[in-house]
């Protein structure tokens, strides 16, 4: 139905307070305190406190149930798998009411925000309603005759989400098969996640293990109320002024706002009058009358239209390019029907003010076949997308608390990253994330939750799509942080690939690939969010996939849309091996977590690098023969003969290889942000790597640690993603510096220095500057280019009693203004392989640890060298982040300041600072080894 409003702004506040304030609201009661129980019909003996929200393996686990430890501790993944190939049932007794209120004349219902996933919902033995969507928000009536007398018992029957998905498979397949079927045999999960709308994570992925989960995984309430309670507000706000290209805070447009409000009305036999109270902030206080029409009980919609003039509001931004003003948008409904009681209802949702585009135009108008751009503009500004991509951050949802959720956006943001992708195989994420994301300023990046597979067609199952869709976009579309929606997550490339073998039919699952993701996924959601970006695959060609029916040729281009690059064979230190895409949103390197994280879910009989935890934890086919493979490339394996230092060493190692390659190659991507190559290739406008975080400790892309301690990666990527960045590479002799401002304001003047050093003395061996006026906004380039030998010397320079060799010498580099303080942060660049090199042991030590600000626990932590050392990595039991870890050390002190997480002191922090260099994984009797490889090698070039 659709409400009929007169737009009539009235400022006739005090009125209708008055009248609020005689109203009764409608009375909602919170499920999640009755007292529930989970039970099995299947296993009499088990009875044990339920919990909403919740899930069943964490509600056994804290009933004793579960005895081997913790969910995610050893192969407790297996061990506990029968938990998901049984059903479940979650009951209490329904208070309606307390007695004092009569219900006879109001509509009494059942809301779900989430049931994981499929179940039958009934009052006193009787379904009053079913569900088979995770991500669907559910109501139910409840039948009249429940209303009165005892309280009824609810029970929510869940179903067995593995047996359940292969029964929706088998029966696919009668017609033809939906692969894949099963996941690969490394991830120890289960069959056919694609044919159930859950978390399709939740059935192993390459980085997890499989917990199928069951639950009320969100919040459930009773709902009684007598005309209309606003269910969902979708506030859509455009702008026709022209933005400026560069932010300017003086710049505050009009806006038209059109909010749609969604209401359940009850049952009535006659239309409703009443008003909407409108406030946005104190800048908006506006009322519409309405006419609601009882002709559906579905949810109605009613179109509220406004403008803001121009000089009330300010500009939301993403981090790094101005504030992030948020908005209380509240919309209360107050029936005024005479015969009916006063009603009011209120929803409040947050928003901010801010455009978001996708430039897909030509990069070339007059050669269109050099492909187009594929760059994101906010408020006409186009923003570099420095990101990662998220994954679940628990194994089951009831785990993740909203705190460690804050945490990790804000380690997101200290790293300079300004987007954050919600990949498709996870869940739509908590409220939480999204209001964080809005802070922070935060884009969101989200993918519907479908990832690495064909789906179904069959009319349930879109159906269901359809309301899940619905669902997720009604709750989200307020925030201001969420810039695209992309319908999936690799099913174009999966399709195009023939990743599961569908070539043989390819027209159907093509056609089948349009009918999901384009006509249901992209409808819906553009039906009622028609001014967001909408992408339909990642990677895609964007535009140029639609024109090829939505799966391109190729849909891995580089001159058009966006692509995921992974690379495990060649040598992930060259820049070479990167491609000169649009966008990369997806790309990564393995390695393990630290030991500290790694003892939390082992126990010593697996601390040796070859152990069965080891194979277990690694999902990823042949994962561990690459990582071992990318460790000798480059450095030296360990094999000091004591397994349990070796295995320490291992992982220590495996996150050199990941942070050196990782930088290698954001760099390489921000360094073409302004480069059109011959053939159209280059002009990248974003990189986004995988990933963020871990859903359990083991071999993963992830930067922070299952639990939120930073990997070498995550420090690296606060300097490789700084907005200025120095960033050098050597091609051959050349030495070739890049200077990169994704800011849209030039830097000042620039003094660039550059220093020769070798690994055996603090002194450095020559050093040269250069000096720039600015460094260009919004703009990469290059501005120094040097000969090794030519121009620093390295035969005369870097030299040990062999010979000359690059692999004795390093390069630093610093940016400087004319005051001397840092533009860009300083940084290195090796001329040849640490397993090359003559580096002599160091001996790091921690001299002392000062309190800088108890209040903050923000400490000085003052550091001392021997030798040169590489990849400097502090570890320690307190929780917090290091200014900066896994560097160089190149001065015999340095101080480097340790924020911590918790209560500490400077005599727990001196006492628990464990340091790691490169040469404490090597054997230094085996110098003789690097010469004699060095030796090879020159005599091979
Ligand atoms: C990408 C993702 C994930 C996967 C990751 C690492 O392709 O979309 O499916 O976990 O690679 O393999």
């Amino acid at each position: 139905m659709r409400g009929c409003v007169d737009a009539i702004i009235m400022f006739r506040l005090l009125l209708l307070l008055m009248i609020v304030a005689s109203a009764q609201s409608e009375h909602v009661t919170s499920l999640n305190c009755l007292d529930w129980t989970l039970t099995s019909s299947a296993l009499p003996n088990i009875s044990v406190k339920g919990s909403v929200p919740g899930g069943v393996y964490s509600d056994l686990k804290k009933a004793g149930v579960l005895t081997a430890g913790d969910l995610i501790y050893r192969d407790n993944d297996l061990t506990y798998r029968w938990v998901a190939k049984t059903n479940w049932t979650y009951s209490a007794l329904l208070k309606l009411n307390d007695g004092s209120e009569d219900t006879s004349n109001a509509r009494v219902g059942l809301e779900f925000d989430g049931i994981d996933t499929v179940s039958a919902v009934a009052l006193n033995g009787v379904v009053i309603g079913t569900t088979d969507n995770m991500f669907t928000k559910y109501y139910f009536d409840i039948p009249e005759a429940d209303k009165s007398g005892d309280p009824p018992l609810l029970s929510v029957h869940l179903v067995s989400p593995v047996v359940w998905a292969a029964a929706q498979s088998a029966r696919q397949a009668q017609h033809y098969p939906v692969p894949p079927s099963c996941v690969p045999p490394e991830y120890h999960g289960e069959c056919h996640a694609n044919h159930i709308r859950k978390m399709q994570a939740s059935f192993g992925w390459d980085w997890g293990p499989a917990f199928p989960s069951m639950g009320i995984w969100r919040s459930a309430r009773l709902v009684q109320w007598s005309t209309a309670y606003i269910t969902d507000l979708l506030p859509s706000l455009s702008s026709d002024a022209p933005f400026p290209s560069v932010p300017d805070g003086a710049f505050k447009p009009a806006w038209n706002a059109s909010i749609k409000v969604f209401l359940r009305l009850a049952y009535l036999d006659a239309p409703l009058t009443g008003e909407f109270l409108v406030r946005l902030d104190d800048i908006v206080n506006a009322t519409f009358s309405a006419q609601l029409t009882p002709s559906e009980l579905e949810l109605s919609v009613v179109t509220l239209n406004f403008t803001i003039d121009e000089g009330l509001v300010e500009l939301w931004w993403p981090a790094g390019l101005g504030q992030q003003r948020l908005y209380d948008l509240n919309v209360t409904w107050i029936s005024q029907s005479p015969s009916l009681s006063r009603e009011t209802s209120t929803k409040s949702v947050t928003v901010g003010f801010r455009t978001v585009q996708l430039d897909q135009s030509f990069v070339d108008p007059v050669n269109e076949t050099l492909g187009r751009h594929y760059r994101v503009l906010v408020n006409n500004v186009m923003v570099f997308l420095r990101g990662s991509n998220w994954v679940p951050a628990e194994v089951t949802p009831e785990r993740i608390t909203s705190t460690y959720i804050n945490r990790l956006l804000k380690d997101a943001v200290a790293a300079n990253q300004n987007i954050i992708r919600v990949w498709g195989g996870g869940v739509y994420e908590a409220n939480a994330f999204y209001e964080t994301a809005d802070k922070l300023g935060l884009l969101v990046w989200q993918d519907l939750m479908f990832a690495c597979s064909m789906y179904p067609v069959s009319s349930d199952f879109l159906s269901s799509v359809r309301q899940e869709v619905r669902t997720q976009v009604l709750r989200l579309a307020h925030h201001a942080s969420l810039a695209l929606w992309a319908s999936n997550n690799e099913n174009e490339a999966a399709l195009r690939g023939d990743w599961y073998g569908t070539a043989a039919n390819f027209g159907l699952y093509q056609k089948d690939y349009v009918t999901l993701y384009v006509d249901t996924a992209r409808t819906v959601t553009q039906e009622l969010d028609p001014s967001r970006v909408f992408v339909v695959s990642s990677p895609s060609n964007g535009l140029r996939s639609e024109q090829e029916g939505y799966v391109a040729q190729n849909p891995y281009s580089n001159n058009f849309g966006d692509v995921h690059f992974y690379n495990y064979l060649k040598n992930g230190w060259d820049w070479r091996i990167y491609p000169a895409s649009r966008m990369v949103s997806e790309y990564g390197y393995q390695s393990w977590p630290s030991f500290r994280t790694m003892a939390t879910v082992t126990n010593a009989s697996d601390w040796t690098i070859s152990s069965d935890q080891m194979s277990y934890r690694q999902h990823h086919p042949f994962g561990n023969t690459e990582l071992n493979m990318q460790i000798r490339t480059h450095l030296e394996f360990p094999d000091s003969g004591n397994p349990l230092v070796d295995y320490k060493h291992y992982l220590y190692l495996t996150q050199v290889h990941q942070a050196m390659a990782m930088r290698v190659q954001t760099e390489t991507y921000r360094r073409r942000r302004s480069t059109l190559l011959e053939g159209g290739e280059g002009l990248t406008s974003g990189a986004l790597y995988w990933q963020l975080n871990d859903i359990w400790p083991g071999a993963s892309w992830s930067s922070i640690e299952y639990g939120g301690r930073w990997k070498m990666l995550h420090y690296y990527s606060k300097n490789f993603f700084s907005p200025i960045l120095v960033s050098p590479y050597i091609d051959g002799t050349q030495i070739h510096v890049w200077v990169i401002n994704d800011t849209p304001e030039p830097s000042a003047e620039v003094t660039l220095a550059l220093e020769l050093r070798s690994y055996s003395s603090f002194q450095s061996l020559s050093r040269t500057s250069l000096q720039l006026d600015s460094i260009a906004a919004q703009n990469a380039s290059e501005v120094w280019v040097l000969d090794v030998y030519r121009d620093l010397k390295v035969e005369q320079l870097c030299h040990d009693w062999l010979y000359a060799s690059l692999d004795t010498c390093f390069i630093t580099f610093t940016a400087q203004d004319a005051q001397g303080q840092p533009v860009a942060p300083s940084t290195f660049l090796l001329l040849g392989e640490p397993n090359n090199a003559q580096l002599k042991y160091a001996s790091v030590q921690v001299t002392g640890v000062h309190a800088v600000s108890s209040e903050n626990q923000t400490y000085l932590v003052s550091l001392t060298t021997d030798e040169v050392a590489l990849f400097v990595f502090l570890e320690t039991d307190v929780a917090g982040v290091f200014s900066e870890n896994g560097f160089v050390m190149f001065e015999s002190a340095m101080t480097v300041t340790f924020e911590a997480r918790r209560p500490t002191s400077s005599d727990e922090l001196v006492g628990s600072i464990e340091i790691t260099t490169l040469t404490h994984t090597a054997d230094t009797s085996t110098a003789w080894r690097r010469y004699w490889r060095r030796w090879l090698t020159r005599n091979a070039t």
